[in-house]
């Protein structure tokens, strides 16, 4: 198969690979996804005959905070113009990334996918998540309309390494990483933001990524697919992890100046389990070690 993966030099884009497959991993370097034009063009000349969209303007509560015009536009944008150039290019098969953040913050837990559209998302990310709303929208429209066989899958917070680990908008995971490694370098205190009470469902890059593309090649329903870890954790016992990781022995603070976000967001991982009872997640300290491992040995070139 023919695949073309967007995104494909970010944490899970590039963590998409297969034997006996052509991967083109696109980054923004061959193409400019906000541009129409270019998107088309490029679509049309690879011709793939499958698509895994992961490429979008993405962060953690910073940059969603920070950034809500941006984040807006360029993911319908980008969404809009991956899934008809897909379309007009004849593309058989696609896969788009949405989020956990897609679901009302009024919600009833676990999180199920007839709740996508019920309710406004979280003030935190509103934009993203209409945003990324948007994308279930058209791919059912595209499946009603020109019968494409296209879906999408949910994830929940993705960490691993390639991650973006910039200081102030990146996603808990790698920010606490990164933060972790300065403080430990330069001895001093570590600050995690908010109460640590919140609690996340953490899924290693490359176990999705494996996931995304058994989805692309096999799953014939017409369901988003929400694929998350089954444990809730702690962003203090994800702060424990990972102070014990570096062997951290300086001071940890709580600012609470800094949001929580969503408190929680337990997901329902049902039907994956289901299509893929034997798959073997990554244990979440093996996750944690490879990412801590993989930023330390690439600092320098790493993204932040
Ligand atoms: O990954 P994150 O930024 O986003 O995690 P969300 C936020 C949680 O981690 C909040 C706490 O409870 C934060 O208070 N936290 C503690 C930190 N220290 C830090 C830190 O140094 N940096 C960050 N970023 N958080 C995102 C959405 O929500 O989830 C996106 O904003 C996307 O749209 C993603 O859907 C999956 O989990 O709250």
């Amino acid at each position: 198969m023919k695949l073309l993966v967007t995104g494909g030099q970010g944490m899970v884009g590039s963590a998409v690979e297969g034997k006996n497959d052509e991967i083109i991993h696109l980054s923004r370097d061959n193409c400019n996804l906000l541009n129409k034009k270019q998107t088309h063009r490029l679509f049309s000349q690879l011709k793939p005959d499958g698509v895994i969209h992961c490429a979008g303007k993405v962060g953690g509560i910073g940059g969603n905070s920070n950034f809500k015009g941006e984040y807006f536009y360029n993911n319908l944008l980008i969404n809009t113009n991956v899934i008809e150039a897909s379309r007009l290019a004849g593309v058989k098969r696609l896969v788009a990334y949405l989020s956990t953040c897609v679901f009302p913050d009024n919600v009833t837990y676990p999180l199920t996918i007839d709740q996508i559209h019920t309710g406004e998302p979280h003030s935190s990310n509103y934009p993203y998540a209409y945003a990324k709303r948007m994308a279930d929208v058209q791919i059912r429209a595209y499946r009603e309309q020109y019968g494409l066989n296209y879906t999408s899958i949910i994830p929940s917070n993705i960490y691993g390494p390639n991650d973006n680990f910039n200081l102030d908008h990146g996603h808990v995971m790698p920010m606490l990483i990164h933060k972790l490694y300065l403080a430990k370098k330069n001895n001093t205190d570590f600050t995690v933001w908010g109460s640590g009470k919140p609690l996340r469902e953490f899924i290693y890059s490359k176990d999705i990524a494996k996931i995304s593309k058994w989805i692309l090649e096999n799953y014939e329903g017409t369901d988003p697919l929400i694929i998350s870890g089954d444990e809730e954790v702690s962003i203090k016992d994800l702060v424990d992890l990972l102070v014990q990781e570096f062997n951290f022995k300086g001071n940890v603070i709580f600012d609470s100046t800094k949001p929580d976000g969503q408190y929680k967001k337990p997901s329902d991982n049902s039907k994956i389990k289901e299509l893929l009872p034997n798959f073997e997640y990554t244990p979440f300290e093996k996750g944690i070690k490879e990412t801590v491992n993989w930023f330390i040995e690439n600092y320098e070139n790493a993204r932040k």
